[in-house]
C-alpha cells in the first residue's frame, strides 16, 4: 500500500478559527482558542494518522498588520515560516468579512507553493444560506487555483469533505511520525498554553496581550503531577488586576486550568501559580527569546 504524508499549513488572520479547526480535525484539543484575536502565538504541529495517510497540520498565529511589539513580529514570522516546504496550504477566512489582514494573507496564499485550499469557516453563522453560492463563485474567480471548501469548524460541518481534499493534495511518502503521536510539543508546553487560554478567556481586553507563562516545575509520577508556573505581566497594575480581590481571579483561572490539565495528562494535578512583573517583556527581543519565543 502506498502511504501519503505531508505538511499542511493553516493560515489566516487572527480569530477566523484556525485552532478550532485543528482541534476538530484531530478530534482532540491541543491548540488553545478564545474569542479574542491573537490567541495562538506559536506554530503548533498536530498529527493525524488514518489508514494510509498521515497529515501533519501546522496551526499558526493569525497574521496581522498592526505589529507594535517584538512578540507580534515573532508571531507573524512564525506564521510565514510555516509556508516553507509545505505540501498543502489552507487559507481560512470568516464567511463574510474580508479585512485588510485577510488581503495580506491572500497575497501570501497566492504566492505559496503546494496545493491551495480556501476554507470558508463559520458557515453556521450565515443567516441567509442562499448567499453562499454567489460568494463561492466570486472567491473562485479571485483564487482560480484554489479548491474551495465551506465549513463550520465549531459545529463540525463538511470536515470530511475538507479532509478528502487535503489528503488528495499530499505526496506519496512514508509516515514521518508514529501513528499514535498527536504533536511534537512537550506536555510542559501544552500546560503553559492551557493556563494562557484560561487567562485569555477570563480577563478583559488588554491584559491578555501583556502576559506570558513559564512552567518552572513539572514533576510527575504515575498518579499525580506537580506543576509550578509563573505568569509574567508587564506592570504592577496588571498584577493587581490579575490577582483580583483576595486572589479570587487567579484562583478561578487555576481551577479551570487544572481541570483541563488533568484531562490532558490523565492524572491528578497540583498546580501552583505565581504572578511576577517583567517590565516591557513583550517588546524586548531578548526577553521574548528567553520566554520561549525562540524557534523562528
Ligand atoms: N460560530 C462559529 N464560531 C467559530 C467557528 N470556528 C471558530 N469559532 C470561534 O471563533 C473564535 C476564534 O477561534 P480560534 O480558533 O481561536 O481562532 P484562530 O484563527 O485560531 O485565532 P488566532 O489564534 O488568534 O489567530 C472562537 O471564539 C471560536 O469558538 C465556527 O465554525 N463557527
Ligand atoms: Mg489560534
Amino acid at each position: 500500500m502506498n502511504t501519503r504524508c505531508g505538511y499542511v499549513a493553516i493560515i489566516g488572520r487572527p480569530n477566523v478559527g484556525k485552532s478550532t479547526l485543528l482541534n476538530r480535525l484531530l478530534g482532540q484539543k491541543i491548540s488553545i482558542t478564545s474569542k479574542k484575536p491573537q490567541t495562538t502565538r506559536h506554530n503548533l504541529l498536530g498529527i493525524k494518522t488514518t489508514g494510509d495517510a498521515q497529515v501533519l497540520f501546522v496551526d499558526t498565529p493569525g497574521i496581522h498588520s498592526n505589529e507594535p511589539r517584538a512578540i507580534n513580529r515573532y508571531m507573524n514570522r512564525a506564521a510565514l515560516s510555516a509556508l516553507r516546504d509545505v505540501d498543502v496550504v489552507l487559507f481560512l477566512i470568516d464567511r463574510e468579512k474580508f479585512s485588510e489582514d485577510d488581503e495580506k494573507v491572500a497575497e501570501l496564499f497566492r504566492n505559496a507553493h503546494g496545493h491551495k485550499i480556501l476554507v470558508i469557516n463559520k458557515i453556521d453563522l450565515m443567516s441567509n444560506k442562499s448567499t453562499l453560492l454567489p460568494m463561492l463563485q466570486k472567491l473562485q474567480v479571485a483564487f482560480p487555483e484554489a479548491s474551495l471548501v465551506p465549513v463550520s469548524a465549531e459545529k463540525g460541518v463538511n470536515l470530511e469533505e475538507l479532509e478528502k481534499v487535503i489528503v488528495s493534495g499530499l505526496p506519496e511518502s512514508p509516515f514521518y511520525y508514529d501513528e499514535d503521536q498527536v504533536t511534537d510539543r512537550s506536555e510542559r508546553f501544552l500546560v503553559a498554553e492551557v493556563i494562557r487560554e484560561k487567562l485569555m478567556r477570563q480577563l478583559g481586553d488588554e491584559l491578555p496581550y501583556s502576559l506570558t507563562i513559564q512552567v518552572d516545575r513539572f514533576e510527575e509520577d504515575e498518579k499525580i503531577a506537580h506543576i509550578d508556573a509563573t505568569i509574567f505581566v508587564e506592570k504592577d497594575g496588571q498584577k493587581r488586576i490579575l490577582i483580583g480581590k483576595s486572589g479570587e481571579k487567579l484562583k478561578r483561572v487555576g481551577t479551570d486550568a487544572r481541570t483541563d490539565i488533568e484531562e490532558l495528562l490523565q492524572k491528578k494535578v497540583m498546580l501552583n501559580t505565581w504572578v511576577k512583573v517583567k517590565s516591557g517583556w513583550s517588546d524586548d527581543e531578548r526577553a521574548i527569546k528567553s520566554l520561549g519565543y525562540d524557534d523562528v
